[in-house]
């Protein structure tokens, strides 16, 4: 895809794109749909240095897995959030958000939206808005530390979402620590949550960080619930029923739900490092959820 973007990049101006985006399609639903699953829509987005992709809100929730470059940022909410390859960057529903770059390399990164089903609800609308004023204070710094929240005077955050940048240094940091930990642990895997709840990130779709160990092979349960697994670092093969997709890094492949997924590091000197988003909160939400095995 990297060379497609690229070329997309000399052939769109951002002022003509606003987002400039290949939309991973699944051709099951048909290409125009725009979805990679029922609820999941996917893209790669290209941002060159000194462009501003402008400010907006929707009802969709988004999130941005960085990919690639340095340089770039996202501001949401009025938090100017650095993009970094590996970072989890959340855009809640209704938030303001835009991009900026002020590095001398392209930046790409993986957009993840819950906009299909979103769509399908006829709840789906856009505003268009000026260049926000950033604040400051920076949710990454306050919530760093597990089992310890920011409680100015005893009162907890009012924020529906007050963490909006996972850093990929301390979500890695966290999966080396728990195979350290529990070496015989099969599935090493984090999950992000709102640190005020506990509660999934965002109310429909899941996302979460997977290490496989050198040379691990790790098949996930059954579930009902489509997934996308995208790497982050190393090297991995997906195998869905039988299908087998061999990742390298920035590559992304989907299951969807109901079909046995087994995950092989094809390395058997190095971790590898896997993002996942899924359905699971909200099939877990309609009371559809299912695991088998
Ligand atoms: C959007 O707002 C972004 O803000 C990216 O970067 C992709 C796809 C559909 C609808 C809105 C962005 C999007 C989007």
């Amino acid at each position: 895809m990297r060379p497609l973007l690229l070329r997309a990049g000399e052939l769109t101006p951002i002022e003509k794109a606003e987002r400039r985006v290949l939309v991973l399609a699944n051709p099951g639903h048909g290409l125009d749909k725009m979805q990679a699953s029922a609820a999941i829509y996917l893209g790669m987005q290209l941002l060159l240095p000194g462009e501003w992709a402008p400010s907006h809100r929707h009802t969709p929730n988004a999130v941005r897995m960085i990919v690639e470059g340095d340089g770039a940022y996202t501001t949401v909410d009025g938090e100017k959030l650095p993009m970094q390859r590996g970072d989890l960057i959340l855009t809640p529903t209704g938030l303001w958000h835009e991009h900026g770059h002020d590095g001398n390399a392209p930046v790409v990164w993986l957009d993840v939206l819950d906009l299909p089903l979103v769509h399908y609800l006829e709840a789906s609308y856009h505003v268009d808005g000026p260049r926000q004023q950033v604040r400051p204070g920076h949710g990454d710094a306050v919530y760093a530390r597990g089992g310890v929240l920011p409680t100015p005077m005893g009162e907890r955050s009012n924020k529906a979402y007050p963490l909006l940048r996972y850093p990929w240094g301390q979500a890695r940091a966290a999966l080396q620590a728990l195979a350290a930990d529990q070496p015989d642990l099969q599935a090493v895997q984090v999950r992000y949550v709102n640190p005020e709840t506990g509660a999934d990130a965002q109310n429909i779709l899941g996302y979460s960080a997977l290490m496989l160990r050198p040379g691990q092979t790790l098949t996930l349960p059954v579930r009902s619930p489509a997934m996308v697994f995208h790497l982050i670092e190393g090297a991995a093969r997906v195998q869905v029923d039988d299908q087998g997709f061999a990742l390298a890094e920035a590559d992304t492949c989907c299951a969807p739900g109901y079909t046995p997924v087994t995950l092989t590091n094809r390395s058997t000197d190095l971790p590898a490092f896997l993002f996942i988003a899924d359905e699971a909160p909200l099939h877990r939400k309609l009371g559809v959820f299912e695991i088998r095995g």
